[in-house]
Formats: C-alpha cells, sequence, structure tokens
C-alpha cells in the first residue's frame, strides 16, 4: 500500500510528555520533516520540554486547540495534524471532569473540522482505557473489537474517539487513531505513578500506593510509542483503529517495588493510602500493529527503561521541583 510521506505536521499537545517524547523522536528520525507544535501550555505543558530542538526543524505555537481563528491560521498548508492534546491524568478527571470534556472532546470536534475543511490527515492519539478494564485472572487482553467503557474517567476519551469516526464516514477526513497502554519515560508529569513515586523517594516522601497494589498496567516506553504512531500515520489504513503496547503487563506493587529497589530503598518503604474511586483493575493491549505495520517495540527491557527513567528525575530537579509541593498538597487533600 501507498506511504503517506508528511513534510510539514502540526503536533498538538506537544510540549507535554508524550507529545514531546514524539517532537523529539521526529526530529531526530525524520530529518526532512518540520513540526509545528500547538500547546496551550496548561499545567501539564512545560517548554522546556522542546529544548534543545533547532528553529528551522520546529516551530512553536502558543494557544488553545478550541481556538478556530487560530486553527484557521495554521491549518492551511500543513500535511497532517497529529492530535495528542488532553486533559490526561484520571485522578484530576474524577475531582472536575469540566476541562476533560472541553478539551477532549470539543477541542478534538475543533480539530477536526479545521482538518475538514482544509483536507489535511488526521491522527488521533487515544488511550487504552477507553475499553475499561479487565479482570487479573482474564485469559483475554483488549482488541479492536472491544466494546468501549462507561465510566466517567473514560467517556471523554471514548466520545473523542467516536467523533474522529464519525468524521470519517460521514465526511471522508482522512483519519487514523491509535490506543496506547501506559508510557513511562523521560518528562512524564510528576502526577502520574511512576514519576510520583520516583520524586517522592529524591525528596524524602514514602511513595504512596493506592487500593491492594495489585492492579495491573501494560507498561511501554513513550520512545516505541512514538515510533508505533509514526507507523500508522505514514502507512496506517484510513479510518482504522490501531492498539499499541509492548507485552508488559506489570502491577502496580511490582513496579514500585522496582523503584524502591533501584533507588536503594527497602521493599516495604511506603504508605498504603486511599484507593482511586472506580479503580480500573487491569489494561492490557493485544497489539495486531506488529504483523500489518511491521513496527516492533525496542525498549522492552523494562528494568533498563526504569533505571533510565530514575536517573532522569535524578540529574533534572530543576523539570519537576517547583512543582512537587502542589501535587503533593493536592493528592494530600484527597487522601492520596
Ligand atoms: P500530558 O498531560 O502530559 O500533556 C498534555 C499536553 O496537552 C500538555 O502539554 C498541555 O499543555 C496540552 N493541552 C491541554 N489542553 C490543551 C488545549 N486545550 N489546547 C492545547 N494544548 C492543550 O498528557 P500525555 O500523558 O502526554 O498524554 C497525551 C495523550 O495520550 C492523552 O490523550 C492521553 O490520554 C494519551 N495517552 C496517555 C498515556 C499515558 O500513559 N500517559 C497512555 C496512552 C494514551
Ligand atoms: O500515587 C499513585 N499511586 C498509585 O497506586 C498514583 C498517581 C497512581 N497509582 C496507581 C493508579 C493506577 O493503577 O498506579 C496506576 C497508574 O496510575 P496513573 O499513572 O495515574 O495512570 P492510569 O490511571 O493508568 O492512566 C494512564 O493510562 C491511561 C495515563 O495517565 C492516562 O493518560 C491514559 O489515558
Amino acid at each position: 500500500s501507498e506511504i503517506f510521506e508528511p513534510k510539514r505536521i502540526i503536533v498538538t499537545g506537544g510540549a507535554g510528555f508524550i507529545g514531546s517524547n514524539f517532537v523529539h523522536w521526529v526530529v531526530d528520525n525524520q530529518p526532512d520533516v518540520h513540526v509545528v507544535v500547538l500547546d496551550a501550555l496548561t499545567y501539564a505543558g512545560n517548554l522546556d520540554n522542546l529544548a534543545g530542538i533547532p528553529e528551522e526543524r520546529m516551530t512553536f505555537v502558543h494557544g488553545d486547540i478550541c481556538d478556530e481563528a487560530l486553527l484557521e491560521e495554521i491549518v492551511p498548508g500543513v500535511d497532517a495534524i497529529v492530535h495528542f492534546a488532553a486533559e490526561s491524568h484520571n485522578d484530576n478527571s474524577i475531582a472536575d471532569p469540566e476541562p476533560f470534556v472541553r478539551t477532549n472532546v470539543h477541542g478534538t470536534f475543533r480539530l477536526l473540522e479545521a482538518a475538514r475543511k482544509h483536507d489535511v490527515r488526521f491522527h488521533h492519539i487515544s488511550t487504552d482505557e477507553v475499553y475499561g478494564d479487565l479482570a487479573l485472572d482474564d485469559p483475554a487482553r483488549f482488541t479492536e473489537e472491544t466494546p468501549t467503557a462507561e465510566q466517567p474517567v473514560q467517556l471523554h476519551q471514548a466520545s473523542s474517539d467516536m467523533l474522529v469516526r464519525a468524521w470519517f464516514r460521514t465526511y471522508g477526513v482522512r483519519v487514523t487513531i491509535s490506543n496506547c497502554s501506559n508510557n513511562y519515560g523521560p518528562r512524564q508529569h510528576i502526577e502520574k505513578f511512576i514519576p510520583r513515586q520516583i520524586t517522592n523517594v529524591l525528596t524524602g516522601i514514602r511513595p504512596k500506593l493506592y487500593g491492594d497494589g495489585l492492579n495491573v498496567r501494560d507498561w511501554i516506553h513513550t520512545e516505541d510509542h512514538s515510533s508505533a504512531v509514526w507507523a500508522i500515520l505514514t502507512k496506517g489504513r484510513l479510518g482504522e483503529t490501531y492498539l499499541i503496547g509492548a507485552d508488559g503487563e506489570k502491577n502496580n506493587i511490582d513496579v514500585l517495588h522496582a523503584i524502591l529497589e533501584g533507588m536503594g530503598k527497602s521493599a516495604d518503604d511506603f504508605d498504603w493510602v486511599k484507593d482511586r474511586p472506580g479503580h480500573d483493575r487491569r489494561y492490557a493491549i493485544d497489539p495486531e500493529l506488529r504483523s500489518e505495520l511491521g513496527w516492533e517495540p525496542k525498549r522492552t527491557d523494562f528494568a533498563e527503561g526504569l533505571k533510565a527513567t530514575i536517573a532522569w528525575y535524578r540529574d533534572n530537579p530543576g523539570w519537576w521541583q517547583g512543582a512537587k509541593e502542589a501535587v503533593e498538597a493536592k493528592y494530600a487533600k484527597q487522601g492520596q
């Protein structure tokens, strides 16, 4: 099948965790591509995430994906929009869902309208959590056929996926969707599980484990997510949904033990805290991407990846220290 070769792409949410890792990946691996980052720099966005990228490779636009007039300025003439911008943290969505509906649903709608008007290829970054959760002993994993979930924390993500499918079917917008499992790696916000615990240890706070610690997440290094998105953007079938995963299932307590061990702490050096309401038990991806697009994850050694991630937070205290107190104060208020 034909290979799509975009030369100028908009990356929304490119100052966030996964988006910035994708921008670095494109700059490092696709020398002919110019990236336009569109990011509102919410609490989760950080311009430092794009430090070191030369001007001739990237243009940064500070703005909101819901801003129709701004999209009219920057979308004409680009070949593709790769859409990472979102409210992404489940604990926040339980506490206050409104920004999630605004950015994830209305923002995706605005981008789809701009892509339709200017005939621009659109790739939508979604998440495995739209498929709800699995029992710990379920032999099945999520596939493209798994029905979408019905919990509030997932509905805004599932809704945006439905919009994308509708804009393909009704208006013929050239779309693809990917639903990836849990990412880890450098530049992840310290509200998330792995960076929260690493920076807890670095600041002398005991790590915090929700519930019984047996919830399972399917971990993938963010670099592998980036290469998978590029494979889908350039070789994926239009209208298709692709699940991205790297066979990385682990329960939270095992991940925490690996962090503690890697940082010279004893295995019981942490606190059990209040569980997340409606806490999804297990996410697990059955990736069909490999055979179809020839994509393979490379960073599948979790111990090595975790070690590198711990080193990154240790070596970059200036990146996270300013946010630490407020993040922990917010969690303390929630009993977490
Ligand atoms: P993040 O919270 O680190 O980054 C989100 C970025 O979007 C930030 O830079 C923020 O400033 C920007 N943004 C938010 N609202 C915006 C708006 N209205 N206009 C413009 N920019 C806006 O998120 P992340 O972890 O990088 O996740 C990105 C996407 O990938 C989300 O949809 C998330 O659900 C999905 N995903 C995440 C994971 C994971 O493990 N983190 C796994 C699979 C899928
Ligand atoms: O302090 C903590 N202690 C703890 O036990 C935190 C922050 C989390 N947890 C648990 C909850 C989850 O079982 O760790 C697991 C991972 O939590 P998060 O990092 O919040 O990720 P998760 O809820 O699994 O959501 C992630 O995957 C789906 C991403 O953050 C989402 O953006 C993505 O859509």
